[in-house]
């Protein structure tokens, strides 16, 4: 079933009606076939000639070099068809947790998702992560169930799960006829017909229902009609007299509840081969509402022209792409809009369809179409542009926080600038991927999502800024302070033939409790009958300061304490400032000695969510790790676990966490505070800090 490519090819040149639109995101867990479902949908419309496929990295989606080199989504991909007079336009979003920033801006530009799962999995982590989006966007959703003809692969089992977990308005719309290799075909059950396993050509038109299946038919039906009169009363009505209810009344009523996001149709097929795409083109076409229906919440004012820049893609030849939606409109080549944000006017200059990597430029974008510009200036991911200066809000897109951090230096020396400078590029395009310096430890950390993403960050870095870096795990921040008072004094004394130098405090030192979970550190002058004049007294405070940033258990800053100065003595003609703060930075060692200092570690809160069979072993797992468990909470055959573990412990989880859980797990962790180090633990600690330092003399 081709629709006319004729037609549209000519027309497409003018803006598209915000009626004809349909802005639909493909999400899912990881490797459910995203990707294969959004080339099988361009194939069936006939915007390709053959069906791509993501093993030989023949996708219209994924595109780019390290996607096809790994066989996974890595960023969003923009494109479009036309099916039955209205644009799809369609963002295949990448499933990986690392991701998961072009997923999330992807959701808040469209009005429809389309949630892909495993026929085999069922609902995955990140299926809910994604549902959860949806929810709280607002979007219309519908279900594909993908995969049917793997091994173990259940239709029924999968609807029941996604009824439990995702939603209990979650309705079959098709059934699959046979099962795993014996799949022979799909039953429409809005429209009453069957398409056939097409193979991976284009899938055939409608065939009658085959006798065999009429039971399970006609149960699936009636549980859809129920679903559907429940959500029009007028349809009830008739439903509940007994009236034989006709196609289109279904149909109709069941787009109004799709819309309103009452209901969530779940279809189902085989991407690979291009099974169930008629039937699912034709739900997204009648089930998602089009932008003039439902519009958008992101502010632009009263501006007569904006668009929200919703993705960036760096690409190395044309340079910048930025991608956005069309709040208000038309947008076209020569409009000049300004960024609130910079308040530098940009000139569109050409403005583009994408298909993928591919693009074509159209004389203009009307409200509520996803279309692209290349080389923006200033431009950046989630700024919002309008034809005038309007103060507006941009959106804000909640990106998880990163999980993970890696420190990270260039190979070859020399080389700092370049890699900073690839680095930051990457963040534009991924507003997850952050560097920073550790004010600390000094290392460059590299934190991220997951650690398929920071290990593709390093790929990019390579093919695209030439630069070779290299990944360690950082340096655990740790701290030091002191248990109880000390007292000490220092006399520092030369004498060197001319002008000697002397000075000499008495220092008290008290643990100073933490304000608002942070350590600090107070100077207190106690000084009477100005022993040390006034002048010297701030070079006390400042010898101490510098003696603190280098604690001598593990050379780690020293915080919680409070210095009394209470006592010294000073020459007229030998003192000085430097003999002040050298007297204080020795008071203040000889002091730190005796005041049972202790090293801190930062401690970390954790929550891992992994399937119920594996609760045992990562438990035990977390343990091990100095992990305390804070409670659980299962959920339909996942269980959320949260723990408080020492950031020491888990600096390289993920590894850990894949191979418990078979992948299917995943986990998010924030700093909590800073902890006393056991002592067993510290021990080695100090040791290990000795013995570099000992090193490094050498
Ligand atoms: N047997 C079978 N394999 C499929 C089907 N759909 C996709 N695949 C294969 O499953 C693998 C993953 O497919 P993708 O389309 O890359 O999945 P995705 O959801 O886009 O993956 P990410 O973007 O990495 O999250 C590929 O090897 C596909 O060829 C299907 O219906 N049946
Ligand atoms: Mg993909």
């Amino acid at each position: 079933m081709r629709p006319e490519a004729t037609e549209e090819e000519t027309s497409r040149m003018a803006a598209t009606e915000p009626t004809k639109i349909r802005n639909i995101a493909v999400a899912g867990h990881r490797g459910v076939g995203k990707t294969s479902l959004v080339e099988a949908l361009l194939f069936q419309a006939g915007k390709t000639n053959r069906l791509g496929s993501v093993e030989q990295g023949t996708t219209v989606s994924d595109w780019d070099e390290h996607e096809q080199r790994r066989q996974m989504s890595l960023s969003g991909s923009l494109c479009h068809l036309e099916w039955k007079d209205r644009r799809i336009n369609l963002v295949d979003t990448p499933g990986d947790t690392g991701f998961q920033a072009d997923t999330y801006a992807a959701l808040r530009v469209v009005e429809g998702a389309v949630v892909v799962l495993s026929g085999v999995m069922g609902v995955e982590v990140n299926t809910s992560r994604v549902w959860q989006r949806a929810e709280e966007q607002e979007l219309s959703r519908v279900l594909f169930v993908n995969m049917l003809d793997r091994e173990r692969a259940d239709f029924f089992r999968v609807l029941e799960a996604a009824r439990q977990q995702l939603s209990d308005r979650c309705v079959a719309i098709q059934l699959p006829i046979g099962s795993e290799h014996e799949l022979t075909g799909i039953v429409d059950l809005l429209h009453m017909c069957v398409y056939m396993d097409p193979s991976g050509g284009r899938e055939g038109g409608p065939q009658p229902i085959p006798d065999s299946m009429s039971d399970l038919v006609q149960e699936h039906r009636e549980k859809l009609l129920d679903a559907v009169v429940e959500t029009d009363e007028d349809l009830m009505a008739r439903y509940l007299e007994g009236e034989e209810l006709d196609a289109d009344a279904v149909a109709a009523a069941l787009k109004q509840a799709v819309t309103r996001d009452e209901l969530y149709p779940v279809a189902c097929g085989i991407a690979s081969k291009n099974l169930g795409t008629t039937g699912l083109l034709d739900l997204l076409v009648e089930g998602v509402p089009s932008p003039a229906k439902k519009g958008t919440t992101i502010e632009f004012g009263d501006a007569k022209q904006a668009v929200f820049v919703f993705k960036t893609i760096a690409d190395p030849f044309t340079g910048r792409i930025s991608c956005f939606r069309v709040l208000a409109g038309p947008v076209s080549g020569d409009t000049t809009l300004v960024d609130p944000r910079t308040h530098a006017k940009e000139r569109l200059g050409q403005v583009l369809l994408l298909q993928g990597k591919d693009s074509e430029p159209i004389d203009a974008f009307g409200v509520g179409d996803l279309g692209a510009v290349a080389k923006l200036k200033d431009v950046v991911t989630g700024d919002v542009l309008v034809d005038h200066e309007v103060a507006v809000e941009p959106p804000h897109i909640d990106f998880p926080e990163p999980v993970m951090s890696f420190a990270i230096t260039p190979k070859a020396k020399g080389d700092e600038e370049k890699m900073a400078t690839g680095l930051r590029r990457l963040h534009e395009e991924d507003p997850t991927l952050i560097l920073r310096r550790d004010p600390q430890t000094g290392e460059q950390l590299l934190s991220g999502l997951s650690q398929m993403q920071v290990e593709v960050a390093v790929d990019r870095l390579q093919t695209r800024f030439h630069v070779d870096v290299e990944l360690h795990p950082p340096r655990v921040p740790y701290k030091e302070t002191i248990r109880k008072e000390a007292r000490a004094r220092h006399r520092y004394k030369k004498q060197t033939g001319g002008r000697g130098q002397f000075g000499d405090c008495a220092i008290v030192l008290e643990p100073l409790p933490a304000e608002d979970g942070e350590l600090g550190y107070e100077f207190v002058d106690k000084i009477v009958g100005g022993v040390i004049s006034q002048g010297y007294r701030p070079a006390v405070d400042k010898g101490i300061r510098e003696a603190m940033e280098h604690g001598e258990l593990a050379g780690a800053p020293v915080q919680g304490v409070r210095v009394l100065l209470v006592d010294g003595m000073e020459h007229n003609v030998d003192s000085s400032e430097m003999a002040f703060k050298i007297a204080g930075s020795m008071a203040f060692k000889e002091a730190y000695q005796q005041a049972d200092p202790v090293l801190l570690e930062p401690i970390m809160e954790l929550e891992v969510t992994v399937p119920d069979d594996t609760v045992g072993a990562v438990n035990g797992d977390l343990n091990s790790r100095r992990g305390r468990l804070q409670g659980m909470e299962p959920a339909a055959g996942m269980t959320t676990i949260k723990a408080e573990v020492p950031m020491a412990e888990i600096l390289t989880y993920s590894q850990a966490l894949t191979s418990m859980t078979g992948g299917r797990g995943d986990y998010s962790m924030h700093f909590l505070r800073y902890e006393e180090v056991p002592t067993h633990v510290a021990q080695k600690i100090i040791e290990q800090t000795k013995k570099e330092r000992e090193e490094a003399k050498v």
